[in-house]
């Protein structure tokens, strides 16, 4: 059966950065699976769409022209418990709060830069992963080494 699967964003201050390893070897090593991969330069009204939640804040236009300035890194997770996981991984929205440990907490100082985005729950999981990727371009794929990962 399918488990629970999130949605991923690697931001384009990390893709600038050379990040893009280190964000997704955190997910992979702690046993995650991805099962969709791909770069996407969105569009201010893709951003919006993506982030239609805050259109009424003051940083929404900062928001959507920041994240329409250069490609992202689109990834689905997959595993138990991934969505919340997923966020304590990624650690608190301003990188200045957030733990060290976290990507926010080890790899960014500003609110505005802090390199990564995660669904932040199951219904906008399933809302971003469907914005972001048609159903074929979600794999559904058997790792051999399952049984050391979860029993
Ligand atoms: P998160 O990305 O932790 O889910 P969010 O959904 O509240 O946080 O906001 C989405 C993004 O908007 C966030 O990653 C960075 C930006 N943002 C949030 N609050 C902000 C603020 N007070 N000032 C500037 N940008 C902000
Ligand atoms: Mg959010």
């Amino acid at each position: 059966g399918v488990t629970e699967r999130t949605f991923m964003a690697i931001k384009y201050d990390a893709v600038q950065r050379g990040l893009i390893s280190e964000i997704m070897g955190r997910m992979e090593k702690k046993g995650y699976k991805l099962v969709a991969l791909k770069m996407v330069w969105p569009t201010e009204e893709f951003a919006g769409k993506h982030y239609h939640d805050l259109k009424e804040r003051p940083f929404f236009g900062n928001l959507v022209k920041f994240m329409s300035s250069g490609p992202a890194v689109a990834m689905v997770w997959e595993g138990p418990g991934v969505i919340k996981m997923a966020r304590t991984i990624i650690g608190a929205t301003d990188p200045l709060k957030s733990n060290p440990g976290t990507i926010r907490g080890d790899l960014a100082t500003s609110v505005g830069r802090n390199v990564i985005h995660g669904s932040d729950a199951y219904s906008t999981a399933e809302e971003e992963i469907a914005l972001w990727f048609s159903p074929s371009e979600i794999h559904a794929w058997n790792r051999t080494n399952e049984d050391w990962i979860s029993s």
